[in-house]
């Protein structure tokens, strides 16, 4: 792809050099982009990325609720005295002083300076690096705790909600569009023999009884940028989905994704189980972080939510793939399938070890 004209949209330094392309995820589209100064042999480097108006309905409305974060990140990493290059995205302005850019054929783009000496893992290596990751995870709970949830935009409505995601589910069962329910009897059984438990989080958040927050919504390994020299987190990329909604969420989705060192698309069922040494690592780090900003009812519930988003995780591949994978990208067909069957793999996995996970949470609660 041409970015020339991209790159002509934002205010960066020096003379634009190179892309490369750097997709991992299921949505965005990701670049990492090169510039040269004159008389300097180093290259800079930034982030782009494509915004995928297909799952943002209102990208405009994605990048305020990025810039009212990111403020706050930063006033608050200057009170503690951190590094604000590291510790936080920054967003390269357009020309027009915006914080993205809408190109002629209406595609949004934004971009942000690469944080350097640092890198994600699709999977996860050194349990120490969990621990960092959960310790970062609850930092950006913690730092974004006297952020009113209210002055943010519900970019994607009901993105949690549980129950919602199940009635999605069984409108694509009975559509069956693609008449492919019969392929997965198996999993849809699996799914419905839950439905009891669904609502459990959503009903609570309505009945006031567990706090409304400002959360991340897609805590994957992937988007904790691991430094390169000590291990330790160093910060949350991909804001897209920064919204009200509850700590619990991103709790759960770590120990989802970062847990399983299989991967989402493992084919071979039998190396995809929950790893209880890195749910253990990930619990210490992040009760390090949160203990004093959680509620009795939020910790109790941790091992809980991590069952849940699993399941809601699976839930969602299983639509996606009845509904024809219109929301997922896929580079093959049956993949989200595949996908789904990881995702109940571990949900069957986290069962029998439930009362394990309750114990780990009690070692370390504060
Ligand atoms: P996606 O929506 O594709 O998951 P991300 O925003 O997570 O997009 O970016 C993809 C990857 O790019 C991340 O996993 C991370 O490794 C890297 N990345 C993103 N932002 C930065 C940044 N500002 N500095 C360095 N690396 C980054
Ligand atoms: C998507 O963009 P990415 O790959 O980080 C999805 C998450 C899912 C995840 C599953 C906006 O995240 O909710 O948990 O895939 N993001 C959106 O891998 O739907
Ligand atoms: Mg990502």
């Amino acid at each position: 792809m041409d970015l020339g004209n991209i790159v002509e949209g934002f205010v960066f330094e020096g003379e634009f050099s190179g892309a490369e392309k750097y997709n991992f995820g299921h949505i965005n589209e990701t670049y990492i982009i090169y510039f040269t100064k004159k008389g300097k042999r180093e290259k800079q480097r930034y982030i782009l990325q494509k915004i995928n108006h297909n799952v943002f309905k209102n990208p405009e409305q994605v990048m305020e609720n990025i810039e009212k974060v990111i403020r706050h990140l930063q006033d608050k990493i200057i009170e503690n005295g951190g590094d604000l290059k590291r510790e936080t995205l920054n967003i390269i302005p357009s020309v027009d002083g915006k914080c993205f850019y809408r190109c002629p054929r209406d595609n949004f783009w934004r971009a942000y300076e690469y944080i350097e000496g640092s890198r994600s893992y699709q999977i996860v290596e050194s349990p120490y690096h969990f621990y960092s990751a959960g310790k970062t995870i609850g930092k950006f709970q913690k730092l974004l705790h006297d952020f009113p949830p209210s002055a943010l935009y519900d970019t994607i409505p009901g993105f949690h909600d549980t129950r919602k995601r199940y009635e999605d589910f069984l409108e694509a069962v009975n559509k069956d569009l693609l008449d492919r329910a019969q392929k997965v009897h198996g999993e849809i059984d699996f799914v419905k023999h839950r439905e009891d438990k669904v609502s459990l989080l959503v009903n609570m958040l309505r009945e006031g009884k567990l706090p409304l927050r400002v959360i991340h919504n897609d805590t994957k390994f992937n988007n904790v940028l691991i430094d390169d020299q000590t291990g330790e987190g160093v910060c949350l990329v991909d804001l897209d989905t920064v919204m009200p909604g509850l700590s619990l969420y991103d709790f759960g989705d770590a120990i989802r994704y970062g847990t399983n060192l299989a991967g989402e698309d493992e084919h071979d069922l039998s190396k995809v189980n929950m790893d209880l040494m890195l749910y253990e690592q990930f619990c210490r780090g992040y009760l390090e972080t949160t203990g004093d900003i959680l509620t009795e009812d939020e910790v109790k519930l941790l091992p809980f939510a991590a069952w849940l988003i699993t399941l809601e995780c699976g839930m969602r591949f299983l639509t996606d793939y009845l509904n024809g994978d219109v929301y997922f990208k896929v580079s093959r067909e049956g993949q989200n399938c595949q996908r789904a069957r990881t995702q109940f793999k571990l949900v069957w996995d986290m069962e029998s070890k439930y009362e394990l996970m309750k114990n780990i949470i009690e070692k370390y609660r504060k």
